[in-house]
C-alpha cells in the first residue's frame, strides 16, 4: 500500500471505529477513545496476515509457549514500528486533530506478570514473530494485573490495577473456540482472547492467546426469581475469581487453592486447544509430538503434563504410550534456584480440586519409581526424586521427568542446576539439562524506548538492519575512539536523562540535576537482590559528605524502582527504609545539591522504558549464585550504562563481553560464597568495616521511624541475629566494603566524561548477544526444532 493510501486507511478506519463504538464523530472523541480506535485500526490492518499466519503454522511443527505471566506493557507503539506504519498513523491522527505521542500515553500497561519471568515471555513473543517462527503464547487474561503501588508515608500500599475495566481494545475474543474445564468445585468455560503479536518488518503476525473464565450459565434464574440474588450469582463469582488477579496471595489455604485453579485452568484450556488444532490439521493423535512442542515457563504450567496424558487416555491411548508422547512433547525452563520458589502442592489440595489429574500424577510417580528401581537407584534417592513424596506434589520434579529438555536461563545458573538443584537428574539423564541465556528484544528496549540513540546507531551503520540483527551492533566498536561520536552519545544520554528528570519532577515533585551521575536500581524488591546494600552505601555516603563537605564529591542521583510482594513484610520494610533515607537526604541542604534519592512509585514497564535509557550506572548487585539471570542488566547495557555488579547470573556473560575494565565488579563469587557462609559471622564486617556499624545501627537507634511497628528491628535482626544460615544470609555486610570501593571508583571515573562515554559505547557495541532473537534461535535449534515459516 502506498503511504498516501495507508494514511487514508487509518483516517477512515479510526473514524469509523469511533463512530461504531460511541455513535459520535471523531471530533467529539476523547484521547482514550482515539487510542482504542487506533488499536482496532491496527487489528483491521493486520487481520488478513494474521489469519494467513495461523493457517501456515497449522501445516507445520509448532511451538506453544505456556506461561502464567506475559508482562507485555503497552503494544501500540511497538506495533506501529514493527509494521512500519508509524508515520502514516501519525499523519492520519494529525489530520483528525490529534497528536500520536499523547494518544499513545492513553494506553494502560498490560501488567500480566511480576517481573523478569513475565517480561522474558513477552520479549520471546516479539522475537518469535520477528523471526517468522511458528510460536504461540498461552496464558491468562488477568482482569487485574500486578497491583499498583502507592506510597503512604513511605510505606508501600497496594491497589488493584484496573487496566481493562473500560474494555481492552487490542484483544479479540474467539468465543467459538471456548473450552470446558473440569473442576471439582464446578466446571467453567475458558474463552480465548487473542492479542496479535507483530514482528519487526515482517508480514507474519503471531498470537498470544489469553484465557478468560466464564460460568456455564450466567446466573441461576430460579434462585434469582426466588429473591436469592447472592446464591444466583455464586457460580459466576466462582468463575470470575479464576481470572480476577495475577498471583493471588497464597499464604492462606484458599489462596493456594485459587492459584492451583488458575494454573490448571489455563494449562487445561491450552492443552485442549492444542489437541483440537492437531486433530483438525493432522488427524492422528499419535503424531502429536511430531507436530507439537510445549515449553513450560517455570513450574506454573507444569500441571499441563498430567492433563495432556489424561486427555490422551480419554481418547483411548494407554497410559504408557500417552506418557511417552508427553515426554517427547514437553520442555521445561527453570528460572530460579531459590528453594521457596520451587513449587510444591499439598496432595490434598490437588486431590480435592482435580482428582482425575491427581490419579494420573500417581501413575507417573509409580512409573518413575519403577524406572529408577530398574537402574538400581538408592531407595532414598528414589524417594527424594519422586514427584509425590512428603505429602506433596513436586512440580519441578514432575517437569524434570516428563520432558525432553530442561534449561536454565544463564550459564552460571545452568551450572548450578547441574551441580546442585538438579544434580540427580543430571546423573540419570546426562545432556538433558541445557543452557539458554536470556535476552531482551532490541525493538522495545532500544529502538522504541531510545529513538535518539537508535538514530545515531542507524546513521553510523548506514541502515536499520541492526534492529533485526543485533550482532551488527558490534560494528559500532571502532567508534569507541571517535571523539565526535562519543560527544553525540553524551548528548543523547543527556536528552534521556532530561526526560527522566521531567517525569520525576512531574510525578514526585523532586528536581534532579541531569549532569549528576544517574545510578539506577530497578527490579523486584527481594532480599537476595540486595537493595539494602545500595541503601547502606547511600546512607554511609551521606554521613561521609556531612563530615567532609568540601571534598570533591561527584554529584549523583540514586534511583530505585521496586514492588514488594504484598505478603513479604521484610521487603516492604526495605522500601520504607529507603524512603526514610530519601526524606533525610533530599531535605538536608548540606547534601542535597550533591546527592538525591528518588524512589519511583509504581515501577512498571512504561516507567522502565524511561528509566533504562537514562542510566549511567546499572545496579546488578545480587548475592552471587542467587539471581538466575537478570534481564534488566541487558537493557541497561544496550542503552549505554556501565554495570556495577557481582559475578551472578548473566552479569558473568556481560563481563565476558566487555571485560573487567568496562564494568565495576565487586563482591564474593559464587564458589567463594559457598565456602564463606558456613562459618560467616556478620558481626565481623559490622565491627571492622569503617562506617558500617553506623548505618546498620540506624535501624535501631531512632534515626528513622517505622511508627513503632518493630519493622526496622526485625530487619536489623535479620542481619545480625542467629546462626550462619539465618544472620545476613545474603551477605550484605560481608560484601559492603567491596561494594563501597567499586561504587566510589565509579563515581570518580564518571568525572572523566570521555573515558566514561568510551566504556558505555563498548557496552552498547557488545550488547548484541543479549538480543532475545539470539535466545529464540537457540531454543529453535536445540529444543523446539521448528522452522522459519514466512507467509
Ligand atoms: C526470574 C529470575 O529471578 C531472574 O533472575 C530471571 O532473569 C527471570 O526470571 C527470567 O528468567 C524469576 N521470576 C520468577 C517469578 C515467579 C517464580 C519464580 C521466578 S524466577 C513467580
Amino acid at each position: 500500500m502506498s503511504k498516501k493510501k495507508l494514511k487514508d486507511f487509518f483516517k477512515q478506519s479510526i473514524s469509523s471505529h469511533i463512530k461504531a463504538n460511541s455513535g459520535q464523530d471523531v471530533s467529539q472523541a476523547t484521547e482514550a477513545e482515539v487510542w482504542a480506535a487506533l488499536s482496532r485500526a491496527i487489528i483491521e490492518h493486520v487481520a488478513d496476515n494474521w489469519a494467513e499466519t495461523k493457517k501456515a503454522y497449522d501445516k507445520t511443527r509448532q511451538e506453544h509457549y505456556l506461561s502464567a505471566e506475559f508482562l507485555v506493557g503497552r503494544s501500540t507503539l511497538n506495533n506501529l514500528v514493527n509494521l512500519d506504519i508509524y508515520d502514516e498513523a501519525k499523519d492520519a491522527l494529525k489530520d483528525l486533530g490529534f497528536d500520536l505521542t499523547s494518544i499513545l500515553e492513553e494506553e494502560n500497561d498490560a501488567a500480566l506478570g511480576n517481573g523478569g519471568l513475565g517480561r522474558l515471555a513477552a520479549c520471546f513473543m516479539d522475537s518469535s514473530a520477528t523471526l517468522d517462527m511458528p510460536v504461540t503464547g498461552y496464558g491468562i487474561l488477568y482482569r487485574h494485573g500486578l497491583f499498583k503501588q502507592v506510597f503512604d508515608n513511605g510505606y508501600q500500599v497496594e491497589t488493584p490495577d484496573v487496566w481493562m475495566e473500560d474494555d481492552f481494545a487490542p484483544v479479540v475474543p474467539h468465543r467459538d473456540e471456548k473450552q470446558r474445564i473440569e473442576l471439582a468445585t464446578g466446571d467453567v468455560y475458558a474463552v480465548p482472547y487473542d492479542l496479535p503479536i507483530t514482528g519487526y518488518h515482517t508480514d507474519n503476525v503471531n498470537t498470544l492467546r489469553l484465557w478468560k473464565a466464564e460460568p456455564l450459565t450466567p446466573f441461576d434464574i430460579h434462585d434469582f426469581n426466588a429473591g436469592n440474588f447472592q446464591e444466583a450469582l455464586e457460580e459466576k463469582n466462582q468463575a470470575e475469581d479464576i481470572w480476577r488477579v495475577l498471583y493471588p496471595n497464597d499464604t492462606t489455604h484458599e489462596g493456594k487453592v485459587l492459584r492451583l485453579k488458575q494454573q490448571y485452568f489455563f494449562a487445561s484450556a491450552s492443552v485442549k486447544d492444542i489437541i483440537r488444532r492437531h486433530k483438525e490439521n493432522h488427524g492422528d493423535l499419535r503424531t502429536f509430538a511430531e507436530f507439537n512442542s510445549l515449553q513450560l515457563n517455570d513450574t506454573h504450567p507444569v500441571i499441563a503434563i498430567p492433563e495432556l496424558i489424561r486427555l490422551f487416555m480419554e481418547e483411548g491411548i494407554e497410559f504408557d504410550e500417552a506418557s511417552e508422547i508427553a515426554k517427547a512433547t514437553f520442555a521445561y525452563t527453570n528460572h530460579t534456584v531459590l528453594a521457596e520458589a520451587l513449587e510444591k502442592w499439598d496432595i490434598n489440595i490437588v486431590k480435592e480440586l482435580i482428582p482425575n489429574v491427581y490419579s494420573v500424577i500417581e501413575k507417573i510417580d509409580a512409573k518413575f519409581r519403577a524406572e529408577l528401581a530398574e537402574i538400581d537407584a538408592h531407595p532414598g534417592k528414589i524417594e527424594y526424586m519422586s514427584m509425590i513424596h512428603d505429602g506433596q506434589v513436586h512440580m519441578a520434579w514432575l517437569a524434570s521427568y516428563v520432558s525432553y529438555s530442561i534449561n536454565g536461563v544463564a550459564q552460571l545458573h545452568t551450572d548450578i542446576l547441574r551441580k546442585d538443584t538438579l544434580h540427580d537428574w543430571e546423573d540419570i539423564y546426562p545432556g538433558k539439562i541445557n543452557n539458554k541465556t536470556n535476552g531482551v528484544t532490541p525493538r522495545r528496549w532500544l529502538r522504541n524506548t531510545n529513538p535518539e540513540l537508535s538514530a545515531l546507531i542507524t546513521k553510523l551503520l548506514g541502515n536499520e538492519d541492526w534492529v533485526k540483527h543485533a550482532d551488527k551492533l558490534e560494528e559500532l566498536l571502532p567508534f569507541a575512539d571517535d571523539k565526535k561520536v562519543l560527544k553525540q552519545f553524551l548528548d543523547v544520554k543527556k536528552i534521556k536523562k532530561q526526560q527522566l528528570a521531567d517525569m520525576v519532577e512531574t510525578s514526585l515533585g523532586i528536581k534532579v540535576d541531569v549532569d549528576a551521575q544517574f545510578d539506577i536500581m530497578i527490579k523486584r524488591l527481594h532480599e537476595y537482590k540486595r537493595q539494602l546494600l545500595d541503601a547502606f552505601y547511600i546512607l554511609d555516603l551521606y554521613y561521609r559528605i556531612k563530615e567532609n563537605p568540601q571534598e570533591d564529591w561527584t554529584p549523583r542521583v540514586f534511583f530505585f524502582g521496586a514492588k514488594a510482594a504484598s505478603g513479604y513484610v521484610r521487603a516492604k520494610t526495605i522500601i520504607k527504609f529507603i524512603n526514610e533515607i530519601a526524606e533525610l537526604i533530599n531535605n538536608d541542604s548540606d547534601v542535597n545539591n550533591i546527592i538525591k534519592v528518588v524512589f519511583v512509585e509504581n515501577y512498571n514497564v512504561s516507567k522502565a522504558e524511561v528509566l533504562f535509557p537514562a542510566a549511567d550506572l546499572s545496579e546488578q548487585i545480587s548475592m552471587a549464585g542467587k539471581e538466575a539471570s537478570g534481564t534488566g542488566n541487558m537493557k541497561f547495557m544496550m542503552n549505554g550504562a556501565l554495570t556495577i555488579g557481582t559475578l551472578d547470573g548473566a552479569n558473568v556473560e556481560i563481563n565476558g563481553q566487555v571485560g573487567d575494565e568496562n564494568m565495576f565488579l565487586f563482591g564474593a563469587k559464587e564458589e567463594e560464597i559457598v565456602e564463606i557462609l558456613p562459618s560467616y559471622d556478620p558481626k565481623v564486617p559490622y565491627e571492622k568495616t569503617p562506617g558500617l556499624k553506623r548505618v546498620v545501627d540506624t535501624l535501631i537507634d531512632g534515626t528513622f521511624s517505622d511508627d513503632n511497628q518493630g519493622l526496622f528491628q526485625d530487619l536489623y535482626n535479620s542481619l545480625m541475629v542467629g546462626d550462619w544460615d539465618q544472620a545476613d544470609q545474603y551477605y550484605v555486610l560481608g560484601d559492603f566494603a567491596s561494594y563501597r570501593e567499586a561504587k566510589d571508583r565509579a563515581a570518580v571515573e564518571f568525572n572523566d566524561k570521555e573515558t566514561w562515554a568510551r566504556k558505555a559505547w563498548i557496552n552498547i557495541s557488545k550488547s548484541g548477544v543479549f538480543s532475545s532473537d539470539r535466545t529464540i534461535r537457540e531454543y529453535v535449534e536445540d529444543i523446539w526444532k521448528i522452522e522459519e515459516t514466512k507467509i
